[in-house]
């Protein structure tokens, strides 16, 4: 673990989360003056509280304390906090320093850092590139939103010779100094429009990642996404770009089932990709080309293609029943995401959607829901919104639970089509998390396998 002499440093850690806590066991051992404060406090907390107290945190839980705020030397907020929240204010106004998780950590690694960021696609590319360099003889910490904060590895007994992060824009608008050796961005697309006034703040919350690399550092980027384009003026970082069309600077060309990278004087051929979906081939080059840039070696990459078989939640199949296959795509919180599942099928689409509404423009499915979606089911509290955006496209059913929707799908679907969960908004009105709410599609379905037995 890394030692360091924090004493007599006030710190006040925003959110009892991921990161709040992983910050607040680092800081701890490390002899601060630790306070978590969160504004809820419910049955999930508990354990947390209980780890911390006995740490020695001081807790301000089911509220925010002004004062707290203001007597701090620092404060680390979480990710899903606002930073226009109330007490924030008072930290800003008295030039009390404001950061991140991952910048607070990324202050004390010295390691090369390869960043993944993009709308969709992150946490398959962030693994992609963990299990390639991995398979090139590296040693390897993957971290960041895919799951695990980049503290932990402050705490971490075991050094790597590199760490991939997967970075959401929550994250990097907390950032300052943060400089990846490379940085991923793999696309941008309408997303978190609840926290963002405009697509224009959330675009210049993706260009952060590159903001503080130099020309010895390395961009990798998706040549052809108009969003992303925007930021290339600004990159100082050599170029790296993927799928860009004819122009002299694209160094990965994606095919119908294959990928070619191009690597210096060499064309490396990704053959079989098994993954569906262009979207899954891109998030390959884009991982390649990182790879590549941080001594990924081309055996180390083609092994990972072989064995990788995608990850939960990403239209995952899940079975057959009486020959409707079932995809569990319950990570697709966005309309883009959703527009990538629905074209990635061939055979007729019975598709679920609904949950809570990230103010994603719906409207842009209505070509796709008319073209490829013979019954579009819907729940949670989305249903009207998507009903307004969409209607005239393909027949509507209203469904009270997700299990009702499944069962729905069961009874109105035929040989050779597919039921498709791919909700294009967050699970937070019936679920815990999109994993909950997969799973909880998952069970819907065996319980119907089993029912035919
Ligand atoms: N809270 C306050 N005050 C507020 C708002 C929230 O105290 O005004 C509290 C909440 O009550 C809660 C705590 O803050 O207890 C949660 O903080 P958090 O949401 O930042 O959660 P963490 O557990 O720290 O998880 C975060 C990321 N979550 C978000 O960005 C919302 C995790 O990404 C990430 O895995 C983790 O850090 C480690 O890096 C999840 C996510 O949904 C998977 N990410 C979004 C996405 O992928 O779309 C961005």
């Amino acid at each position: 673990m890394l030692k360091l002499d924090f004493s007599g440093k006030k710190i006040l850690i925003v959110g009892m989360g991921l990161s709040g806590v992983s910050c607040a066991r680092f800081l701890i051992k490390n002899h601060a003056d630790v306070t978590i404060t969160d504004n809820s406090f419910g049955k999930q907390s508990a354990s947390a509280a209980y780890e911390m107290e006995k740490r020695g945190v001081k807790l301000e839980l089911g509220g925010h304390n002004r004062t707290s705020f203001e007597n701090s030397d620092l404060v680390i907020v979480s990710p899903g906090v606002p930073l226009t929240i109330e007490p924030l204010k008072y930290a800003y106004n008295l030039n009390i320093p404001v950061t991140g998780e991952i910048e607070f950590a990324s202050q004390y690694i010295k390691e090369p850092v390869v960043a993944v960021t993009g709308t969709n696609g992150k946490t398959t590319t962030t693994t992609l590139i963990g299990k390639m360099l991995e398979n090139s003889g590296l040693k390897v910490f993957v971290c960041g939103n895919i799951g695990n904060p980049l503290a932990d590895y402050l705490m971490s007994e075991e050094r790597v010779d590199i760490l991939v992060v997967e970075i959401s824009s929550f994250q990097l608008d907390t950032i300052r100094d943060f400089r990846p050796k490379v940085s991923v961005l793999l696309n941008i697309s309408e997303d978190h429009l609840d926290r963002y006034g405009s697509m224009k703040e959330y675009i210049a919350s993706k260009g952060r990642i590159f903001m503080n690399q130099k020309e010895n550092d390395f961009a990798v980027i998706n040549g052809k996404d108009s969003a992303v384009k925007l930021l290339i003026p600004d990159i100082c970082a050599e170029k790296l770009c993927f799928d860009a069309g004819h122009s002299g600077e694209n160094r990965a060309v994606i095919q119908k089932s294959s990928v070619d990278i191009y690597n210096s004087n060499r064309v490396l051929n990704i053959p079989d990709i098994k993954l569906m979906g262009k979207h899954n081939r891109l998030n390959i080059a884009a991982a390649a080309l990182a790879a590549l840039s941080v001594n990924g070696t081309e055996k180390g990459i083609l092994k990972t293609i072989e064995d990788f078989r995608g990850l939960s939640h990403r239209i995952e199949y899940v079975d057959t029943i009486n020959g409707v296959k079932y995809y569990n795509d319950s990570k697709a919180t966005n309309v883009d995401a959703v527009e990538k599942a629905i074209k990635s099928f061939t055979s007729p689409i019975i598709l679920i959607m609904g949950g809570r509404d990230k103010q994603g423009d719906f409207e842009k499915l209505k070509p796709l829901i008319k073209s490829c979606v013979k019954l579009l089911l819907l729940t949670g509290e989305a249903v009207e919104v998507i009903i307004k955006a969409v209607k005239g496209t393909a027949p509507i059913e209203k469904c009270q639970t997700l299990k009702g929707a499944v069962f729905t799908a069961y009874e109105k679907s035929n040989a050779g089509d597919c039921v498709l969960l791919s909700p294009a908004c967050s699970s937070f009105d019936m679920f815990e998390s999109y994993m909950d709410r997969g799973n909880a599609f998952i069970r819907a379905v065996k319980a119907l396998k089993s029912r035919e037995k």
